[in-house]
Protein backbone atom coordinates (compact mmCIF):
# COMPACT_ATOMS: atom_id res chain seq x y z
CA UNK A 1 0.00 0.00 0.00
CA UNK A 2 1.69 3.40 -0.58
CA UNK A 3 1.35 6.07 1.59
CA UNK A 4 -1.40 8.12 -1.05
CA UNK A 5 -3.55 5.31 -1.11
CA UNK A 6 -3.79 5.21 3.21
CA UNK A 7 -6.54 3.92 5.35
CA UNK A 8 -9.88 1.89 3.91
CA UNK A 9 -12.73 3.45 5.75
CA UNK A 10 -15.62 0.69 7.15
CA UNK A 11 -18.67 1.26 6.27
CA UNK A 12 -19.64 2.24 9.72
CA UNK A 13 -17.16 5.30 9.41
CA UNK A 14 -18.29 6.06 5.57
CA UNK A 15 -22.39 6.22 6.48
CA UNK A 16 -21.74 8.51 9.70
CA UNK A 17 -25.48 9.70 10.44
CA UNK A 18 -28.87 9.28 9.51
CA UNK A 19 -29.01 11.85 7.01
CA UNK A 20 -25.93 9.97 5.15
CA UNK A 21 -27.76 6.93 4.79
CA UNK A 22 -30.82 8.04 3.79
CA UNK A 23 -28.61 10.46 0.52
CA UNK A 24 -26.71 6.51 0.11
CA UNK A 25 -30.00 4.93 -0.19
CA UNK A 26 -31.15 7.60 -3.02
CA UNK A 27 -27.89 7.06 -5.16
CA UNK A 28 -27.94 3.26 -4.67
CA UNK A 29 -31.16 2.82 -6.36
CA UNK A 30 -31.27 5.82 -8.98
CA UNK A 31 -31.49 4.12 -12.17
CA UNK A 32 -33.09 7.53 -13.83
CA UNK A 33 -33.38 6.94 -17.84
CA UNK A 34 -32.14 10.76 -17.78
CA UNK A 35 -28.82 9.55 -16.67
CA UNK A 36 -28.50 5.83 -17.99
CA UNK A 37 -29.64 6.97 -21.59
CA UNK A 38 -27.75 9.78 -21.56
CA UNK A 39 -25.34 7.64 -20.50
CA UNK A 40 -25.10 4.69 -23.10
CA UNK A 41 -24.58 7.23 -25.96
CA UNK A 42 -20.75 6.75 -25.71
CA UNK A 43 -20.28 5.37 -22.29
CA UNK A 44 -19.71 8.85 -20.27
CA UNK A 45 -21.77 8.34 -17.60
CA UNK A 46 -22.69 12.05 -15.80
CA UNK A 47 -24.57 13.05 -12.97
CA UNK A 48 -24.55 16.73 -13.75
CA UNK A 49 -26.58 18.99 -15.76
CA UNK A 50 -25.21 20.43 -19.36
CA UNK A 51 -23.99 23.61 -20.86
CA UNK A 52 -24.68 25.26 -23.80
CA UNK A 53 -27.26 26.16 -26.98
CA UNK A 54 -28.71 23.28 -27.87
CA UNK A 55 -29.26 22.19 -31.29
CA UNK A 56 -32.79 23.07 -32.16
CA UNK A 57 -32.49 20.83 -35.37
CA UNK A 58 -33.41 17.91 -32.57
CA UNK A 59 -37.05 19.21 -32.06
CA UNK A 60 -37.89 18.45 -35.79
CA UNK A 61 -37.03 16.13 -38.72
CA UNK A 62 -38.20 12.09 -38.25
CA UNK A 63 -40.16 11.60 -35.46
CA UNK A 64 -38.96 8.26 -34.84
CA UNK A 65 -35.65 8.94 -34.31
CA UNK A 66 -36.43 12.43 -32.40
CA UNK A 67 -36.30 11.27 -29.03
CA UNK A 68 -32.69 9.55 -29.88
CA UNK A 69 -31.69 12.64 -31.06
CA UNK A 70 -32.51 14.88 -27.82
CA UNK A 71 -30.70 12.30 -25.61
CA UNK A 72 -27.73 12.77 -27.57
CA UNK A 73 -27.59 16.46 -27.41
CA UNK A 74 -28.60 16.79 -23.60
CA UNK A 75 -25.63 14.14 -23.43
CA UNK A 76 -23.46 16.42 -25.57
CA UNK A 77 -24.19 19.69 -23.41
CA UNK A 78 -23.76 17.87 -20.19
CA UNK A 79 -20.31 16.39 -21.71
CA UNK A 80 -19.37 20.17 -22.10
CA UNK A 81 -20.01 21.18 -18.40
CA UNK A 82 -17.38 18.81 -17.75
CA UNK A 83 -14.81 20.01 -20.07
CA UNK A 84 -15.62 23.55 -18.62
CA UNK A 85 -15.04 22.42 -15.09
CA UNK A 86 -12.19 20.92 -16.37
CA UNK A 87 -10.68 23.60 -18.07
CA UNK A 88 -10.13 25.70 -14.95
CA UNK A 89 -8.01 23.13 -13.21
CA UNK A 90 -5.38 24.84 -14.44
CA UNK A 91 -1.83 22.79 -15.13
CA UNK A 92 -2.20 19.75 -14.31
CA UNK A 93 0.82 17.07 -15.19
CA UNK A 94 0.40 13.42 -15.53
CA UNK A 95 2.56 12.98 -12.11
CA UNK A 96 -0.43 15.03 -10.65
CA UNK A 97 -3.07 13.30 -8.77
CA UNK A 98 -6.74 14.32 -8.49
CA UNK A 99 -9.66 13.88 -6.94
CA UNK A 100 -13.60 13.72 -7.42
CA UNK A 101 -15.45 14.37 -4.35
CA UNK A 102 -18.73 12.79 -5.37
CA UNK A 103 -17.87 10.96 -8.19
CA UNK A 104 -21.38 9.30 -9.17
CA UNK A 105 -20.99 7.07 -12.34
CA UNK A 106 -17.61 8.01 -12.96
CA UNK A 107 -17.73 10.94 -16.37
CA UNK A 108 -15.86 13.91 -14.96
CA UNK A 109 -12.92 11.60 -13.53
CA UNK A 110 -12.83 9.59 -16.78
CA UNK A 111 -12.90 12.38 -18.69
CA UNK A 112 -9.84 14.12 -16.32
CA UNK A 113 -7.45 11.00 -17.51
CA UNK A 114 -8.76 11.38 -20.56
CA UNK A 115 -7.58 14.98 -21.08
CA UNK A 116 -4.90 15.05 -18.43
CA UNK A 117 -3.18 11.78 -18.44
CA UNK A 118 -3.04 11.72 -14.82
CA UNK A 119 -4.08 9.77 -11.44
CA UNK A 120 -7.77 10.03 -10.56
CA UNK A 121 -9.68 9.11 -7.39
CA UNK A 122 -13.23 9.21 -6.92
CA UNK A 123 -15.12 8.59 -3.94
CA UNK A 124 -18.66 8.47 -3.34
CA UNK A 125 -20.92 7.00 -0.48
CA UNK A 126 -22.96 4.89 -2.88
CA UNK A 127 -21.36 1.53 -3.00
CA UNK A 128 -23.55 1.07 -6.34
CA UNK A 129 -22.09 4.37 -7.93
CA UNK A 130 -18.69 3.36 -6.56
CA UNK A 131 -18.78 -0.26 -8.49
CA UNK A 132 -20.39 0.79 -11.52
CA UNK A 133 -18.08 3.45 -12.19
CA UNK A 134 -14.77 0.97 -11.60
CA UNK A 135 -16.33 -1.33 -14.39
CA UNK A 136 -16.38 2.03 -16.35
CA UNK A 137 -12.77 2.55 -15.87
CA UNK A 138 -11.85 -1.50 -16.51
CA UNK A 139 -13.68 -1.30 -19.84
CA UNK A 140 -12.16 1.69 -21.02
CA UNK A 141 -8.87 0.43 -19.74
CA UNK A 142 -8.01 2.82 -17.78
CA UNK A 143 -8.51 1.08 -14.15
CA UNK A 144 -4.77 1.77 -13.24
CA UNK A 145 -5.19 5.00 -13.46
CA UNK A 146 -8.77 5.67 -12.28
CA UNK A 147 -10.27 4.51 -9.16
CA UNK A 148 -13.74 5.26 -7.42
CA UNK A 149 -13.66 4.49 -3.53
CA UNK A 150 -16.45 4.01 -1.20
CA UNK A 151 -15.56 7.16 0.86
CA UNK A 152 -16.84 10.14 2.50
CA UNK A 153 -15.86 13.27 0.66
CA UNK A 154 -15.68 15.05 4.11
CA UNK A 155 -12.79 11.87 5.58
CA UNK A 156 -11.50 10.54 2.24
CA UNK A 157 -8.41 9.14 4.20
CA UNK A 158 -5.80 10.17 1.55
CA UNK A 159 -2.61 11.45 2.53
CA UNK A 160 -2.23 14.84 3.01
CA UNK A 161 -1.05 17.24 0.21
CA UNK A 162 -1.48 14.60 -2.11
CA UNK A 163 -3.77 16.27 -4.28
CA UNK A 164 -2.97 18.92 -6.86
CA UNK A 165 -6.52 19.22 -7.97
CA UNK A 166 -10.13 18.74 -6.29
CA UNK A 167 -13.10 18.96 -7.63
CA UNK A 168 -16.90 18.74 -6.50
CA UNK A 169 -19.40 18.79 -9.60
CA UNK A 170 -22.61 19.60 -8.41
CA UNK A 171 -22.34 17.59 -4.92
CA UNK A 172 -21.38 20.50 -1.98
CA UNK A 173 -25.16 20.41 -1.63
CA UNK A 174 -24.92 17.00 0.15
CA UNK A 175 -22.73 18.51 2.95
CA UNK A 176 -21.06 20.73 5.56
CA UNK A 177 -18.99 23.90 3.21
CA UNK A 178 -16.78 24.08 6.30
CA UNK A 179 -15.97 20.66 7.08
CA UNK A 180 -15.52 19.97 3.31
CA UNK A 181 -13.03 22.90 2.95
CA UNK A 182 -11.44 21.69 5.93
CA UNK A 183 -10.51 18.56 4.79
CA UNK A 184 -9.99 19.85 0.69
CA UNK A 185 -7.11 22.24 2.49
CA UNK A 186 -5.52 19.06 4.35
CA UNK A 187 -5.58 17.13 0.69
CA UNK A 188 -4.59 20.01 -1.32
CA UNK A 189 -0.76 21.00 -1.95
CA UNK A 190 0.09 24.45 -1.25
CA UNK A 191 -0.90 26.26 -5.07
CA UNK A 192 -3.08 23.05 -5.86
CA UNK A 193 -6.69 23.98 -7.61
CA UNK A 194 -9.96 23.20 -6.59
CA UNK A 195 -12.59 23.56 -8.91
CA UNK A 196 -16.78 23.89 -7.77
CA UNK A 197 -19.54 23.72 -9.87
CA UNK A 198 -22.81 24.34 -7.76
CA UNK A 199 -26.61 25.10 -7.95
CA UNK A 200 -26.41 27.85 -5.20
CA UNK A 201 -29.51 30.38 -3.68
CA UNK A 202 -29.39 33.61 -4.25
CA UNK A 203 -28.59 35.71 -0.75
CA UNK A 204 -29.61 39.04 -2.02
CA UNK A 205 -33.72 37.20 -2.64
CA UNK A 206 -33.36 36.52 1.38
CA UNK A 207 -33.93 32.56 2.23
CA UNK A 208 -35.10 30.13 -0.12
CA UNK A 209 -37.38 30.19 -2.46
CA UNK A 210 -39.82 27.72 -2.95
CA UNK A 211 -38.73 26.35 -6.20
CA UNK A 212 -35.02 25.82 -4.41
CA UNK A 213 -37.03 23.74 -1.71
CA UNK A 214 -38.36 21.92 -4.21
CA UNK A 215 -35.40 20.53 -5.72
CA UNK A 216 -34.03 20.18 -2.50
CA UNK A 217 -36.79 17.80 -1.66
CA UNK A 218 -36.35 15.99 -4.93
CA UNK A 219 -32.51 15.11 -4.35
CA UNK A 220 -32.88 14.76 -0.66
CA UNK A 221 -29.98 17.91 -0.45
CA UNK A 222 -29.41 21.12 0.85
CA UNK A 223 -28.87 23.51 -1.65
CA UNK A 224 -26.19 26.51 0.10
CA UNK A 225 -26.67 30.25 -0.12
CA UNK A 226 -23.85 31.78 -2.24
CA UNK A 227 -22.43 33.95 0.38
CA UNK A 228 -22.04 30.27 2.64
CA UNK A 229 -19.32 29.10 -0.58
CA UNK A 230 -16.95 32.18 0.18
CA UNK A 231 -16.90 32.72 4.03
CA UNK A 232 -16.28 28.61 3.93
CA UNK A 233 -13.96 28.83 0.89
CA UNK A 234 -11.95 31.98 2.71
CA UNK A 235 -12.26 30.50 6.42
CA UNK A 236 -10.11 27.40 4.84
CA UNK A 237 -7.26 29.14 2.93
CA UNK A 238 -8.80 29.09 -0.31
CA UNK A 239 -8.74 31.95 -2.03
CA UNK A 240 -10.76 32.39 -5.40
CA UNK A 241 -9.73 33.16 -8.71
CA UNK A 242 -12.66 32.63 -10.88
CA UNK A 243 -16.08 32.90 -10.11
CA UNK A 244 -18.74 32.51 -13.49
CA UNK A 245 -22.22 32.45 -13.31
CA UNK A 246 -23.26 29.57 -15.61
CA UNK A 247 -27.34 30.10 -15.17
CA UNK A 248 -27.56 31.43 -18.56
CA UNK A 249 -25.25 28.86 -20.27
CA UNK A 250 -27.40 26.43 -18.30
CA UNK A 251 -31.23 27.21 -19.25
CA UNK A 252 -31.02 25.71 -22.44
CA UNK A 253 -30.20 22.21 -21.59
CA UNK A 254 -33.41 22.75 -19.13
CA UNK A 255 -35.70 23.83 -21.97
CA UNK A 256 -34.24 21.15 -23.97
CA UNK A 257 -34.84 18.54 -21.12
CA UNK A 258 -38.17 19.25 -20.17
CA UNK A 259 -39.22 18.54 -23.94
CA UNK A 260 -38.02 14.78 -23.68
CA UNK A 261 -39.41 11.81 -22.43
CA UNK A 262 -36.74 11.35 -19.81
CA UNK A 263 -37.45 14.43 -17.96
CA UNK A 264 -38.11 13.55 -14.35
CA UNK A 265 -40.67 16.17 -13.14
CA UNK A 266 -37.89 18.36 -11.57
CA UNK A 267 -36.97 20.61 -14.93
CA UNK A 268 -40.20 23.15 -14.38
CA UNK A 269 -38.72 23.92 -10.54
CA UNK A 270 -35.04 24.74 -12.00
CA UNK A 271 -36.32 27.03 -14.76
CA UNK A 272 -38.64 28.89 -12.25
CA UNK A 273 -35.75 29.43 -9.81
CA UNK A 274 -33.33 30.34 -12.36
CA UNK A 275 -36.07 32.50 -14.40
CA UNK A 276 -37.08 34.11 -11.06
CA UNK A 277 -33.39 34.96 -9.79
CA UNK A 278 -33.88 32.76 -6.65
CA UNK A 279 -30.94 30.39 -7.43
CA UNK A 280 -27.27 30.57 -9.80
CA UNK A 281 -25.56 27.92 -11.77
CA UNK A 282 -22.00 28.77 -10.07
CA UNK A 283 -18.53 27.74 -11.12
CA UNK A 284 -15.95 29.19 -8.56
CA UNK A 285 -11.98 27.94 -9.08
CA UNK A 286 -9.82 28.74 -5.76
CA UNK A 287 -6.36 28.33 -5.33
CA UNK A 288 -4.67 26.47 -1.93
CA UNK A 289 -2.64 29.29 0.08
C1 LIG B 1 -27.09 15.22 -9.95
O1 LIG B 1 -27.45 15.09 -11.20
C2 LIG B 1 -27.84 16.24 -9.22
C3 LIG B 1 -27.55 16.50 -7.95
C4 LIG B 1 -26.44 15.87 -7.27
C5 LIG B 1 -28.37 17.30 -7.09
C6 LIG B 1 -28.65 18.70 -7.16
C7 LIG B 1 -27.85 19.61 -8.00
C8 LIG B 1 -28.03 20.93 -8.00
C9 LIG B 1 -27.24 21.81 -8.90
C10 LIG B 1 -29.00 21.58 -7.09
P1 LIG B 1 -28.20 13.83 -11.82
O2 LIG B 1 -27.72 13.78 -13.20
O3 LIG B 1 -28.04 12.61 -10.99
O4 LIG B 1 -29.70 14.31 -11.71
P2 LIG B 1 -30.88 13.88 -12.69
O5 LIG B 1 -31.20 12.46 -12.39
O6 LIG B 1 -32.00 14.82 -12.35
O7 LIG B 1 -30.37 14.08 -14.09
MG1 LIG C 1 -28.61 13.66 -14.95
Amino acid sequence: MSIIDTPVNTVHHVLRTAYQKSVAAYWNAEKNPVNLRLGEVDDLYHHHYGLGEYDRSVLEGPADTREQRMIEEMHRLETAQADVLLDHLGDIRPADRLLDAGSGRGGTSIMANGRFGCHVDGVSISEQQVAFANDQAVKRGVADQVRFHFRNMLDTGFATGSRRGIWTNETTMYVDLFELYGEFARLLEYGGRYVCITGCSNDVQGLRSKAVSKIDEHYTCNIHPRSEYFRALAGNGLVPIDVVDLTPATIPYWELRARSEVATGIEEAFLTAYKEGSFHYLLIAADRI
